[in-house]
């Protein structure tokens, strides 16, 4: 067994005894209430989902397991060469709650070459697309495709299934998943963009720089990637795309199944999508301004009062639950700070974050008015060349991976059972409403 399956096998047993003694003993404990406005309002806020792979607090913003995004980067060993941990260290991490060592991480790092092969008629599926599809679409039906593979669902199936070893099954197919969806990602890259050429994987790399090389941009894109899939990983459960594959695979669908499901998820524009819609409203705007005109304070506050005047969102700015700037949007600030303080586009962001929180205060609409993860990761990519900004969501779609993976293994060790919230009626609501609430 590898070392990351026996921490996991030892956190697993240490654990179940908590959430069996909260369940029997402590079931009737209330910790939130429903009001209309949570109802009707999309759920916000009502404490009703168990992780402990991540915690997002308003203020602080995301925690990995205990660690904020600074303490994470600290403590996991770092790829050779590189300023950030390789994203084999960070999966042990996320799973365990244990920080590896370099051993641990190296024999991670051998298991996802040996994990990461795609099936042929994996890319033929991808291939049968019309080439415009959207690559989150790709992406999705890629994933969706491999369910084939899943033997999560060969072991249900087999007669022998037992509710206890679940869990071991959804480990395999999840780290199978996250080995091999950066192959897939870096396919549907250089097959839509880079003429159908495509590169082998190289033998010597971790995850990380492998992508990198797969895509065909040198270094730092390799870094680049390690720190784009760590943060873009978990944002705790009740936001679309971890919840989506949490509820799915409370059914006892498969990771491939849960993970397709949760992808088109966050290829919507208010959540993982707004990455490319900040790079598009950039565009636009440049565009607007035309050549030679430079951008300013004054331009920008006007094309921002434009957008929201036409009843459309900043994208990239606002949060379900932050209520101040997304670590995440700071981590990344941090990298370009560093490695691109001259980049135009990045100074152009920069302008942007000094001017958009007064104009949505002012508008008085949004709760949050500081940036999201979103507003600064294209510009990153932009740097290195990669340039097709209806790809960034792709990216997005690598890194979410490994927290949903985790939390759906996770969800099978712990036992928890089907989602089934409960819905009521307009009238119900009305009734409530009159007689003070629900007696
Ligand atoms: N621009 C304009 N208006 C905004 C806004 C923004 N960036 N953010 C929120 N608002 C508006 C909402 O549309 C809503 O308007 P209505 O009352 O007319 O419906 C009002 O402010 C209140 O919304 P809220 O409670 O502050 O925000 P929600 O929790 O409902 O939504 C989010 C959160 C992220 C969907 C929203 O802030 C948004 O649309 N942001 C832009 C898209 C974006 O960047 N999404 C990525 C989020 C991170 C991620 O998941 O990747």
């Amino acid at each position: 067994m590898s070392q990351l399956k026996a921490t996991l096998v030892r956190k697993i047993e240490e654990h179940r005894p908590r959430t069996q003694r909260l369940l029997k003993e402590f079931g009737h404990v209330v910790i939130d209430e429903v009001t209309i406005e949570k109802a009707i309002g999309g759920a916000r806020d009502v404490r009703c989902l168990v992780t402990d792979i991540s915690y997002l607090d308003p203020m602080e913003g995301i925690r990995f397991r205990g660690k904020t995004i600074e303490e994470t980067f600290a403590a996991l060993p770092k790829a050779p060469g590189g300023e950030y941990p390789t994203v084999e260290a960070f999966w042990f991490f996320l799973l365990t709650g244990e920080v590896p060592t370099q051993e641990q991480v190296d024999e991670v790092i051998a298991e996802w070459k040996e994990r990461r092969n795609v099936p042929q008629y994996v890319y033929d599926v991808i291939r049968a697309l019309p080439k415009d599809s959207h690559p989150m679409t790709m992406l999705s039906a890629g994933i969706l495709a491999m369910q084939r593979e899943s033997k999560f669902a060969r072991y249900y199936h087999s007669g022998e299934y037992n509710k206890q070893r679940a869990w071991e099954y959804m480990y395999e197919d999840a780290s199978d998943l996250v080995a091999r969806i950066p192959m897939i990602a870096a396919y549907i890259y250089r097959y839509k963009y880079k003429d159908d050429v495509h590169i082998p994987p190289d033998p010597n790399l971790d995850m990380g720089a492998n992508f990198a090389h797969m895509m065909g941009v040198p270094k730092p894109y390799d870094d680049v990637s390690r720190m784009y899939f760590i943060l873009h990983s978990d944002h705790e459960s009740g936001n679309v795309s971890a919840h989506t594959g949490h509820l799915v695979a409370s059914a006892l669908s498969d990771a491939y199944l849960a993970y397709s499901a949760a992808l088109n998820g966050l290829a919507g524009p208010l959540h993982g999508l707004a990455n490319q819609e900040v790079l598009r409203w950039i565009m636009d705007f440049q565009a607007k301004l035309g050549e030679g005109v430079e951008p300013t304070r004054e331009n920008v506050t006007q094309a921002l009062w434009d957008t929201l005047n036409a009843g459309q969102v900043i994208p990239g700015y606002g949060h379900a639950v932050l209520r101040k700037t997304d670590p995440r949007y700071t981590a990344q600030r941090e990298f370009c700070l560093k490695h691109m303080p001259d980049d135009p586009l990045f100074k152009l962001v920069s302008m942007i974050y000094e001017v958009a929180p007064g104009v949505l205060m002012q508008h008085g609409k949004a709760k949050n008015p500081w940036p999201n993860v979103d507003a600064q990761s294209g510009v990153i990519q932009w740097h290195y060349g990669v340039r097709e900004w209806d790809f960034y969501t792709v990216l997005f779609g690598v890194g979410r991976a490994l927290g949903v993976m985790a939390n759906i293994v996770w969800d099978r060790a712990l036992g928890y059972p089907i989602e089934r919230p409960k819905s009521v009626t307009t009238e119900m609501l009305e009734q409530w409403a009159a007689a003070g609430g629900r007696k």
